[in-house]
């Protein structure tokens, strides 16, 4: 099978080309450095089958981090068909050097000019043709996002498999030819972009927006989340009490047990959430869509050197609210291995959307709907404030020689298409979760807390009681009560197993989980246990991908062991001045 692959700069449209081909779902936003490793998908050329490849993207092919690496050991080692360069056509002029670099790999080379609706907005005029012609290479115009030009690129897909290796061009070729070839008026506006910049970018406003808007984002999540999900936990023990206790009833009682109060309760409490977590990610998605993400950076960086991590850092920190495992992964765009171990010791931090449908339910279960988005916005400053803490801490350890330069992206629409990407890409990711984790968790805690026989279910005579109980003495201080602590064993697997637990554990689901928790313990307890469940240790993936970013087993077992302890001294200073405080207030 022929093999395509695609080079360019980061941010020039590359994965939403094998997205638009392929009907892939690679990972797309308006922030460089997002595709990480080598995707592929299969692509019909002509009357062949070919293989499309997105490479992360690149500024030189000489560079050492490690997704340049991924992209020179990819060209040495795969021998590829046809070299896709993808250009930003309204930045062509800072291009040369890397199509310069890539003609000379003995490859046949087709150009792409992407982003050719901006360009047009902006006033500029490719002759594509004489580009073409100049450059001894097919070229053709194209807009990834929206789709225009796809066939012309089909054609120029064609004949560049056809075509012999491409002659080497020199930097000064490369820029004689797009002089010749590419108009830019002499005032290229970017007028609105710099007109909202001047507001959003301001020196002291800057942040305070930053944080309106994601203190905004979290009501939104809130207000429109929460009802959502109440109507699927309601639809939820409906579907339990009118159609699967009938049809279970003339089951062993055991496994009625196992069935509904283990493995149907255990995964519906987690599903209700999915909404939720998909709303979340469609926010957030949009945050980054746009370029405000690339914004945060530019705020944030003054900020954060002096924690020794700088704008990037933050960002992988934000992204990280959505899941750690693929923002860990996003640290390879940093090229100083300490400030990217210091990253990835922060990013476990980043109160991550597993973690957002634990104190989800808890909020709501404890605090009203006024308190409740202050209460989450509370954890979220907690989470940031705990990873900059642990830069502090590690900045001398893990030094940063790396100068940061970041690219300002233009401002751009988000469209639905990518949405819909992205809340599908959360639902898979979902379902793959709960065939490796979540069933396997709520199955154990089950079995735990039922046996041995005699035992009555979730009493202290039951497994998990036993081992709560040998843990109560860590616990205690925590303000954390014994089914808690069982809900935050399991935790350690995925945080969505917490809720599913809990549910398993008082033998709840929807409403009822909710009247039982508030039962059990009061606000201070539930703070505290959520302070627990947000530093401690994020998960079994989290700690995988740290072990294969850093081929690190010390390392590893620092980022697990350092979050454990900043957990529990944490929860235990709030508990215990908390409980002090109330006692004599
Ligand atoms: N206006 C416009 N925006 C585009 C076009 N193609 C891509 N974009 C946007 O540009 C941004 C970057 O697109 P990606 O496909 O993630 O770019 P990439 O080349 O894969 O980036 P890296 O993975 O960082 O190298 C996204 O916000 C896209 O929506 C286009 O033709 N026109
Ligand atoms: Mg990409």
């Amino acid at each position: 099978m022929k093999k395509i692959v695609l080079i360019g700069m980061p941010n020039s449209g590359k994965s939403s080309l094998l997205n638009r081909l392929t009907g892939s779902s690679a990972k797309v936003g308006n922030w460089p450095g997002l595709t990480v490793s080598v995707l592929s998908a299969k692509l019909i050329v002509g009357d062949q089958m070919a293989q499309l490849i997105d490479l992360p993207g690149i500024y030189d092919l000489s560079g050492f981090s490690e997704d340049e690496k991924v992209v020179t050991t990819y060209l040495n080692t795969q021998k590829p068909d046809l070299i896709v360069f993808m250009m930003n056509a309204s930045q062509a002029d800072r291009q040369t050097t890397l199509l310069s670099q890539v003609s000379a790999c003995g490859v046949p080379v087709a150009i792409v000019m992407n982003m050719a609706d901006e360009a047009h907005a902006l006033g500029i005029t490719i002759k594509v043709d004489a580009l073409s012609q100049k450059l001894g290479l097919p070229t053709c115009l194209l807009s990834a996002k929206y789709g225009q030009g796809t066939e012309q690129l089909q054609k120029l897909m064609r004949e560049g498999l056809k075509s012999g290796p491409a002659r080497t061009l020199s930097p000064a070729e490369v820029e004689h030819a797009l002089k010749v070839s590419v108009e830019v008026p002499a005032q290229a506006s970017h007028l609105l972009t710099e007109r909202i910049d001047k507001v959003l970018l301001h020196p002291w406003l800057g942040l305070p927006i930053f944080l309106g808007v994601m203190l905004l984002l979290f009501e939104g999540v809130f207000s429109i989340g929460k009802p959502m999900q109440d109507a699927m936990s309601w639809f939820f023990t409906n579907v339990r009490t009118q159609a699967l206790e009938p049809l279970f009833s003339g089951l062993p009682q055991l496994l009625q047990g196992l069935l509904l109060d283990g493995l149907y309760n255990g995964v519906s409490t987690v599903a209700s959430f999915v909404p939720l977590i998909i709303l979340f990610f469609l926010f957030l998605g949009v945050v980054e869509d746009t370029g405000y993400l690339s914004r945060a950076a530019y705020l944030m960086d003054a900020l954060m050197s002096k924690f020794g991590m700088d704008g990037r850092s933050f960002v992988m920190l934000l992204m990280g609210f959505g899941c750690n495992v693929p923002a860990l992964m996003g640290t390879r765009v940093i090229r100083s291995k300490g400030l990217r171990y210091l990253t990835m010791l922060s990013i476990p931090f980043s109160l991550c959307s597993a973690r957002l449908q634990v104190f989800v339910l808890f909020i709501a279960a404890m605090f009203t709907t006024e308190q409740a988005p202050w209460v989450l916005f509370s954890l979220y400053l907690v989470s940031i404030a705990m990873a900059m803490l642990t830069s502090l801490i590690f900045k001398n350890k893990y030094v940063n020689i790396d100068a940061f330069v970041l690219e300002i992206p233009p401002y751009r629409w988000p469209t639905f298409r990518q949405m819909v990407l992205k809340g599908w890409q959360e639902v898979r990711n979902f379902l793959l979760r709960t065939t490796r984790f979540i069933m396997l968790g709520v199955l154990l805690i089950w079995v735990l807390t039922n046996f041995p026989q005699g035992a009555a279910a979730g009493s202290s005579d039951t497994w998990a009681g036993q081992l709560s109980h040998w843990m109560a003495p860590l616990f205690n201080p925590l303000g954390i009560n014994e089914q808690l602590t069982i809900a935050l064993v399991f935790g350690f697997v995925a945080k969505e197993v917490v809720i599913g637990a809990l549910a398993v554990i008082y033998g709840h689901e929807g409403q009822a989980l909710i009247d039982a928790i508030v039962q059990n313990i009061d606000w201070i307890s539930a703070y505290s246990f959520m302070l627990f469940a947000l530093i401690y240790t994020p998960c079994v993936s989290t700690i995988a991908t740290i072990r294969s970013e850093t081929k690190s087993w010390a390392f590893t077992a620092l980022s697990v062991a350092w979050p454990m302890c900043v957990a529990w001294l944490v929860s235990f200073m709030f508990y215990q001045t908390a409980t002090w405080v109330h006692l004599h207030a």
